[in-house]
């Protein structure tokens, strides 16, 4: 999969490009990671990429020419193109499933007070991570791009994700290591025990206690 991200500021993804499972998915080349600074599609000769918005009102609009300079040239036929907004369809665990079979996303962060509506001609889909508004587009870019990543064959050990939390709309169960008794808080006797059936009942049911207690809107979807 290839994924390209059209930011102005491109140093927001230093640390998360270079470490752990993406640094490893990139060097294995399960995936092919490329940041753009929109400000290098900027005419102008001060790069601006932002003005003033039409009708007043406070701060600075992202301007559609740079932004449709960069889509156009990195497009392909196989291009899906996610513009991050807080006004987006809410993100959920299915889309990442579903994000996860394209070929190429190109993924353009929004900034400042906003940008240009025509920018929105340019978008497949629109995506928010959550109900609150955060500085700009490039921290839910890479939380939509971590959960894509580690769902691509190869990336994870397989097959680990199918018990993840969100998968049936359920919470993951409690996992326990070492040691056996710590501080008085002892790991569950069934999951000492080797007996398979049985580890697998108590995860079931204390995945349902736990969803029911911390998450009843998900049961609700089942
Ligand atoms: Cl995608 N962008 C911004 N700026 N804020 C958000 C968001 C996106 N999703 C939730 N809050």
């Amino acid at each position: 999969m290839r994924i390209d991200i059209l930011t102005i500021f491109p140093n927001m993804f230093n640390g998360f490009l270079t470490e752990s499972i993406i640094k490893r998915a990139i060097q294995d080349k399960y995936v092919d990671i490329q940041i753009h600074d929109i400000r290098a599609y900027s005419k102008d000769k001060h790069k601006k990429v932002d003005d003033y918005g039409f009708g007043g009102g406070k701060g600075m609009v992202l301007m559609p020419e740079p932004i449709f300079d960069a889509v156009e040239d990195i497009k392909t036929k196989d291009s899906k193109v996610i513009l991050m907004t807080p006004q987006g369809e809410p993100y959920k665990q299915a889309k990442a499933y579903d994000l996860a079979k394209e070929k190429h996303l190109i993924i353009i962060c929004g900034h400042y007070e906003g940008f240009d509506e025509r920018i929105r001609s340019l978008a497949d889909m629109e995506i928010s991570i959550g109900d609150y508004v955060l500085t700009g587009g490039e921290l839910a870019s890479m939380v939509i791009t971590d959960s894509i990543v580690r769902l691509i064959d190869g990336v994870i050990e397989k097959d680990s994700h199918l018990n993840d939390s969100f998968n049936n709309n359920l919470l993951d169960y409690p996992v326990y290591t070492k040691p056996v008794d710590f501080k008085g808080m002892k790991v569950p006797e069934v999951l000492l025990s080797g007996h398979h059936a049985n580890i697998e009942k108590f995860r079931k049911e204390e995945s349902l206690k736990r969803t029911k207690e911390r998450r009843p809107d998900l049961l609700e979807k089942r």
